[in-house]
């Protein structure tokens, strides 16, 4: 795992441990090894540390974490590699992050290639640097800096590193014979003073004012989770404490951070967003389908879906015709895209060059003639299966053989929309999640006669534009939206029966979710689940009045029409949910109106309002979303419960550190959700979902561990 040579009077050691040369058990033996040999060897006058393959040490082996430590630990090696009698020079390219810049720290001198990052992102997995990376890091780059990097997880860019100290020199060429080189120049120089232990704290008086300042950023910033303050008070013992003290109060820290359930969460969360990227569908998977190559796309539609989409590609460099029915729409939807771009560019989110590269590759166009070479094609026109039908049908037509045909739809089963072409296997869905420009999931969807390479093509996508794909079977409301809609309608029934907005609001916002489910309505509009509700009765061959209680059998609740009939559409009108400041207001404040049109839609209908805990508000909500989870699981709509836990984090911004809806059942026990919702099965009828479902009860009473749902899951994807 640590090849050890010898190049003139230099020995070399490099980590061979692909892909990202993390420091497992075998490394730091290696590592340890190779600088005892190094130090006894007569030849050798100073050691260089390198990576093989693609990058120096990204970090600690995290598969490692939660089982017991082996010797030695990382400390224990940098230790050897500070006091060694040679000195030591850490040669970086790729990623030099945790473990891997903690190593770096401990060397005595450290050069980049320009294009490598370094960085502590440990606090993305719950914890923070436990090699002493919080103790070292300020010694060099002061407090600030160090407090900002290993609060956020950022990656620094090396001419960015050099500016904070942490790089000594920036080189090109071939990286092993640089360091050769350099290592060679530095072998008659003293190097004590290169050791960061020795160092004092720049500015350590002031470490009160530095850390107020960044726990309040942080506390803001990072809304719930534990590590970034943690992260913070590890970085001020390092002014306050001697270096051995402040080593000590690390260790403390990062242990304590390890057994906490947010760590748990946030490593399970690394790791499924990467088994999400490992798809695979009847007769394809990542393994065996090409993606076809995508170099020109088109969008259908340029309204706020359309306009949120055409951003997303064309910031990846991706020339978009953006085609509409008519010039003002055409316009606005060129408005809207160079609106985006324009708050992207003054938030820091996209650079300017970005931005004005994005308006030469985007063509507003009315005709389809233009679009006939594109390779890929998004429509994202109104949620109606008979103007998706009229637009796939003219697509067919127009473009070329190869090219994929995507729709944006975000519940109509891609097979209904594919009939309308003689190219089903070039169809496929591409969910995006608004606004979609921010929203990192993309939900792809397969239909029946969808193509691996098809599917290849838009997961390959995804990447491209920085978005999280991940692969479902279709179905009506696919993954997020089945999941979701039982988690909405919970929220309405709960105020029907006496819970306040605010109330359900509050539960979820405590849990960790942004915005309650009464907030998010009225930002996305009420209006529109006015629209969508009556799509939904359409297609089950009925309408919606005053009236109705039950639509397809399953209960309904009137209350949003109410706010719809009264123009409470919610932001966009000023009132919906809540009352906010002005139209297209961000504050909610509790509106004395809304309650009356709660109030008076509970006398009509003879409600007598009850007082409805938290904990009931709690359960309805998520137990229903997992009980649906569990359908999805077991009709093989998708493969693992990852791919579930990671459409919640990345389309509805579910706190990571509780790790999605599944997992987070996994950790409350399933048993016990299996009871509670055989509980709300008799409590709340005319419900379909809360009907228990058949896998969740067999993986309860059979106790199966969180790793091994997925072999119970249908095999039909296979
Ligand atoms: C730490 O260092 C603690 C210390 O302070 C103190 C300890 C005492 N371990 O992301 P990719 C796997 S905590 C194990 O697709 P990319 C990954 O699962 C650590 N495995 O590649 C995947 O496996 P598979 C601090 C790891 O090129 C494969 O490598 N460091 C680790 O898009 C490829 O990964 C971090 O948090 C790891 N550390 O991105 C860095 N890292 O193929 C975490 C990756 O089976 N890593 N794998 O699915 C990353 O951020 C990205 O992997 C990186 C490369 C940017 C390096």
């Amino acid at each position: 795992m640590v090849d050890y040579s010898v190049n003139g009077s230099v020995a070399v050691l490099m980590v061979n441990n692909p892909p990202v040369n993390a420091l497992g058990h075998a490394v730091r033996v290696g590592l340890k090894t190779g600088i005892e040999r190094g130090a006894k060897d007569s030849r050798v006058r100073s050691i260089v540390i390198i990576g093989k393959g693609q990058t120096f040490p990204a970090g600690a082996d995290i598969r490692e974490f939660g089982k017991p430590s082996k010797e030695p630990w990382l400390t224990a090696v940098g230790n050897l590699i500070e006091t060694c009698s040679k000195p030591v020079v850490a040669a970086i390219h790729g990623t030099c992050l945790g473990g891997g810049l903690e190593i770096a720290l401990f060397s005595h001198y450290r050069i980049a290639v320009s294009s490598a990052r370094v960085g502590f992102p440990e606090v993305t997995l719950g914890l923070l640097p436990g090699a002493g990376g919080t103790q070292r890091l300020s010694r060099l780059t002061g407090l600030p800096v160090a407090m900002e990097m290993i609060s956020s997880g950022r990656h620094v860019p090396a001419k960015k590193a050099k500016e904070y100290g942490i790089i000594d020199e920036i080189v090109s060429g071939d990286l092993l014979k640089t360091a050769l080189k350099f290592a060679q120049e530095v072998q008659s120089r003293p190097f004590k003073d290169r050791c960061l232990r020795y160092k004092v704290v720049p500015n350590a008086d002031r470490v009160e004012e530095y850390a107020s300042a960044a726990l309040t950023q942080v506390k803001k910033k990072y809304k719930g989770f534990e590590a970034p303050v943690t992260c913070v008070q590890a970085v001020r013992s390092s002014a306050e404490l001697s270096y051995e003290e402040g080593m000590k109060r690390e260790r403390d820290l990062f242990l304590q951070l390890g057994q906490s359930g947010q760590s748990k969460a946030q490593q399970y969360a690394f790791f499924a967003e990467r088994a999400v990227t490992k798809w695979q569908m009847p007769g394809g998977s990542y393994k065996t389908a090409k993606p076809l190559p995508v170099r020109s796309t088109a969008v259908i539609g340029g309204g706020t879906m359309g306009s949120g989409i055409a951003v997303c590609l064309l910031s990846a460099g991706l020339p978009v015709y953006l085609l509409e029915q008519n010039e003002k729409f055409l316009q606005s939807g060129v408005k809207l895209i160079e609106n985006i771009m324009a708050g992207s560019v003054k938030l820091g989110k996209v650079s300017m060059e970005t931005a004005k590269r994005a308006a030469t590759l985007l063509k507003p166009t009315l005709s389809y003639d233009d679009i006939k070479d594109v390779d890929l094609v998004i429509e994202a026109v109104f949620e109606n299966l008979d103007i998706k039908k009229e637009v796939f049908s003219k697509l067919d037509k127009i473009c070329k053989p190869s090219a994929i045909l995507c729709t944006n739809t975000s519940t109509i089963d891609i097979d209904r929309i594919s009939s309308a072409t003689s190219r089903p296997e070039k169809v496929v869905g591409t969910h995006f999640f608004a606004p979609a420009y921010h929203m990192k999931l993309l939900e792809n969807i397969y239909g029946t006669k969808t193509s691996p390479e098809a599917v290849a093509t838009v997961m390959k996508l995804g990447k491209t534009i920085n978005k999280v794909p991940v692969l479902v079977k279709s179905c009506h409301g696919f993954l997020a939206n089945r999941m979701n809609a039982p988690f909405g309608s919970e929220a309405i029934f709960l105020v029907e029966e006496g819970a306040s907005p605010q109330e359900v609001d509050q539960v979820n916002e405590d849990f960790g979710m942004p915005m309650g489910p009464f907030k998010v309505r009225d930002l996305s509009g009420i209006d529109i689940s006015w629209r969508i509700n009556r799509e939904v009765a359409k297609v089950l061959g009925t309408s919606i009045t005053k009236e109705t209680r039950f639509l397809g059998g399953n209960r309904y609740c009137g209350l949003n029409d109410d706010f719809y009939d009264k123009g409470r559409y919610g932001r966009k009108t000023g009132k919906g949910w809540y009352l906010y400041e002005k139209v297209g207001g961000k504050n909610a404040v509790a509106d004395p109106e809304a309650e009356e049109i709660i109030n008076s839609y509970r006398q009509r209908r003879g409600i007598v309002k009850r007082k409805i805990t938290p904990q009931e508000i709690f359960e309805r909500q998520f137990y229903s979303a997992i009980n649906e989870g569990f359908r999805i699981l077991e009709e093989g709509i998708c493969n693992m419960p990852e791919e579930i836990d990671i459409s919640w984090i990345y389309g509805f911004s579910y706190p990571k550190y509780r790790g999605g809806p599944m997992f987070y059942a996994s950790q409350i026990g399933l048993q016990r959700v299996y009871d509670r919702i055989c509980h709300y099965h008799e409590t709340c009828p005319y419900s379909i979902h809360w009907v228990p479902n058949r896998l969740l009860k067999k993986l309860a009473e059979n106790n199966v561990p969180f790793t091994q749902w997925a072999n119970h899951v249908s095999k039909s994807k296979m």
